[in-house]
Parts: C-alpha cells; structure tokens; sequence
C-alpha cells in the first residue's frame, strides 16, 4: 500500500494565491461586464524592456547555430551571469563572492521553497507573521511541524509578529530558532530592516549556530540610502545567511524565470555531534542533483539587465512601479486609511477599515470597486485585519483603482 506523506494533510486550506484567483473567477462568471482591476498577486504587468528582448533574440540566434548552440549548461549557472551578478550587485556595495557562491535558478519561490530540505528535521524554524507562505508551507510538507491552531498557526514553528507596533520588524525569538526566514524589502507589509536592525539577527544566529534564511527579491525597489541591499552588507553575515534574489519583479522576469541564491564558503551548519559542516557543497549537491539549470535563453536575459543600457531600462520600470506605490499610498492616505510599506517596496499593507477582517475586506472591494488585493490574513494570523495591494499594476489601471476607492 503506498502511503501518502501525510504532512500536507496538516496544510488546512489552498495556497493563498489560487484561493485568490478562484474567488476572483467566481465573481467574474457571475458579472461578466466587471471591469476588474488586480492590485492583488504581486505580478509585473510591463513589457521586458529592448536591451533584454534583443539579448533573448540574439539567444534564440545562437541556440539556432551549429557553432553557438548550447545544451545543458553548469547546473549552477553560466560564469557570464554569475559574474554580472556577483560586480553589479555586491562588489559595489562592498561584498566580495566568488562565481561559487552564486547559484542560478529559475525562481526564488523554488529556492527558498527548496533550501530547508539540506537542513534536519529537528530544527526549530522561525517565521515572521505575516509571512509569505512558501516559507511554512514547505517546512510543513517536510514534516517540520505539527498541526494548526485555531488561528492557523503550526504548532513547532515559532511565529515573530510583525505588526505597527514594532515597524513589522520582529523581535528576537523567545526560544531557540535554528533556521529563520528573513525577508526584506517584506512580502506583505512593505517594511524595510536597517543595518542595525539585521546586525542583531546576525549576531542571534551566529550565537545560537542558526542559520537566516534571507530572502531580498525585492531589494532593487529600496529607494533610501541608509536600507542594506543585501544581508552580507552586515558584518559576520556571510558565516550565518544564505541570501535569495530574483529577477522576477526586479526586471520583469516573472514568465521568463530567473534567480539566483547566494550560498557564501563561511557558511557552516553542524552535525548532531558538533562537527561543523560547509553549508555550500551540500546545497551544490542537492542543486546538481535535482536542477539542470536556468535555460540558457533566460540567463542571457538575465546578464543584459547589468549592460548599460538594460540597468537604465530596468531602472525606468520600477520607477513606474514606484510612482504607482507612491500613489496608492497618498490616496489612502488622503482618505484617512492607515498605510504602511510602498515607499521602499512595491507593496503597500493597508489596515482594513471598521474592524473588517481580511477576507471580509477583500470581498466587499471586489463586489463594490472590482478591485482585486490580497487578504493579509492569508499570509498569517498577525496579517488580520491587513490587505495588500501591489503596486505592479499598469499605471491608468492603478489610477483607476484609486478613483473606485474615493467611490468605495
Ligand atoms: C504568486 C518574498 C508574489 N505564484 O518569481 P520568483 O519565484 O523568483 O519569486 C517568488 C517570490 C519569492 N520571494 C518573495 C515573493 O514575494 C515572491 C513572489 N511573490 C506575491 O504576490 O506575493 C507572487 C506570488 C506566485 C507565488 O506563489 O509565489
């Protein structure tokens, strides 16, 4: 008799984002004349820019050439990508990484879905609240947790809620944590960590011997010069954090797939008889193992954002998408709503008026203003209360939305 692994069993509802769109479906056969704005999946909505579409047609040229086609490559990534990377987005900003340390990939969401596989099942992991939910998800699948509360937490992970109170910065766990899932720029709430603030995470895992899971696919929308781009920026980082990126929404890369992780040489985790072991070989081995790699065409894609030309074009999106954060923000603003986020990241994380929960809110702005947001409550109990709205719209569209709030 096969038997099922009977961790997901634990996972109560759908995953956030197809619960999302199947509300969003029902409504629509219900009121076909709808004209639905989506501020809700954070998706981009504009075109890849010329210098990466040329790079891609002059990919596709050589994949057509006897001489330049190219078959499986380096499980790890081509070195054109990895070190474009490693010149643009750390050695400016004072971090060395050698082309070793870079793992190109098809998606941060897989990366950090997949990393916790290499670590035991023992480990304590911690999470903020609100939280994106690969991050649980994945651990509950591994059998990392127990069952739900009443208020959808797992037992055996420890939750960090995020909320105004401390700027939706955890504090330090209470008890032990071996593995913890950092993200900033944030996935939902938009809040951004300063130096100091991830000094002291750094300075718990390397006391504790934990390991911080850092997930910066949104750092290319920090517009103040005092936020950190990357962890490694931190000092004694690289003993203690492995760091995500994407080229998903800083480029547009979100049906191309792109993105890499950061596995530095100093990263140690241990055996249960205190040997210290190299985090890296492990992750290239299970990376060897279960990926062949980035296509070729989307790495070459990847490597036009560092040309002159793409860093500028690229630039300009965000900029737009930034303009629409900057938006959504002051007309909430206006209208007396409580807003968070959307000034160093693309989300803005909006307190739901009269007491409305997530859900409640969510439903009520589809039925009234045909506008699509994500429930914060979908990202954790502490997210209660919240709704995100993405800032990835088109901007007309987003304009439109904000009319339809004035209206609501
Ligand atoms: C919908 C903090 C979005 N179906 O595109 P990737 O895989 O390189 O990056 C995914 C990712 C990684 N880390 C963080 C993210 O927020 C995301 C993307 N999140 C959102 O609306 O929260 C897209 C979600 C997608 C999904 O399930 O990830």
């Amino acid at each position: 008799m096969i038997k099922i692994n009977e961790n997901y069993l634990k996972l109560q509802s759908g995953y956030l984002f197809p619960e999302i769109s199947r509300r969003v479906r029902a409504f629509s056969a219900k009121n076909p004349n709808a004209k639905i704005i989506r501020l809700g999946i954070g998706d981009v909505t504009e075109p890849l820019p010329p210098a990466i579409i040329e790079a891609m047609h002059k990919a596709v040229e050589q994949m057509g050439s006897r001489a330049d086609f190219k078959g499986y490559g380096p499980e790890q990534g081509y070195d054109f990508l990895s070190e474009a990377i490693i010149a643009n987005d750390y050695k400016s900003r004072g971090v060395n990484l050698e082309n070793s340390e870079v793992f190109v990939s098809d998606g941060a969401k897989c990366d950090t879905g997949n990393f916790q596989e290499i670590f035991g099942i023992d480990n304590v992991i911690a999470v903020t609240d609100p939280v994106y939910p690969v991050y649980v998800d994945t651990n509950v699948m591994a059998g990392r947790s127990g069952n739900t509360d009443k208020t959808g937490r797992f037992s055996g992970i420890i939750y960090m809620p995020c909320t105004p109170d401390n700027n939706f910065v955890p504090e330090l766990p209470k008890g032990k944590a071996d593995l913890i899932y950092l993200c900033f720029p944030n996935n939902p709430t938009g809040a951004v960590a300063t130096k100091e603030q991830l000094k002291i995470w750094v300075d718990y895992a390397r006391d504790n011997k934990s390991i911080i899971l850092f997930d910066a696919a949104y750092e290319a929308f920090i517009s103040d010069n005092i936020i950190p781009h990357s962890i490694y920026e931190v000092e004694g980082a690289k003993e203690v954090a492995v760091e995500f990126r994407s080229f998903s929404k800083t480029a547009g890369f979100t049906g191309l797939r792109c993105a890499f992780t950061v596995v530095p040489k100093e990263l140690r985790a241990w055996t249960k008889d205190g040997k210290a072991v190299e985090v890296n070989p492990i992750w290239n081995r299970r990376h060897c193992t279960k990926f062949n790699g980035a296509s070729f065409i989307s790495q070459a894609a990847a490597a036009a954002v560092y040309t002159e030309s793409g860093k500028k074009q690229v630039r300009k999106i965000i900029e737009l998408y930034m303009s629409n954060a900057a938006l959504i923000r002051s007309t909430l603003e206006k209208l007396g709503h409580e807003v968070y986020g959307g000034v160093n990241a693309p989300y803005v994380w909006l307190k739901t008026p009269n007491k409305k929960s997530s859900w409640e809110f969510f439903d009520l702005l589809l039925e009234k203003a045909n506008v699509v947001c994500t429930p914060g409550s979908g990202f954790g109990s502490a997210g209660e209360g919240f709704v995100r709205l993405s800032a990835f719209g088109e901007p007309a569209n987003v304009a439109e939305a904000m009319e339809r709030f004035k209206k609501l």
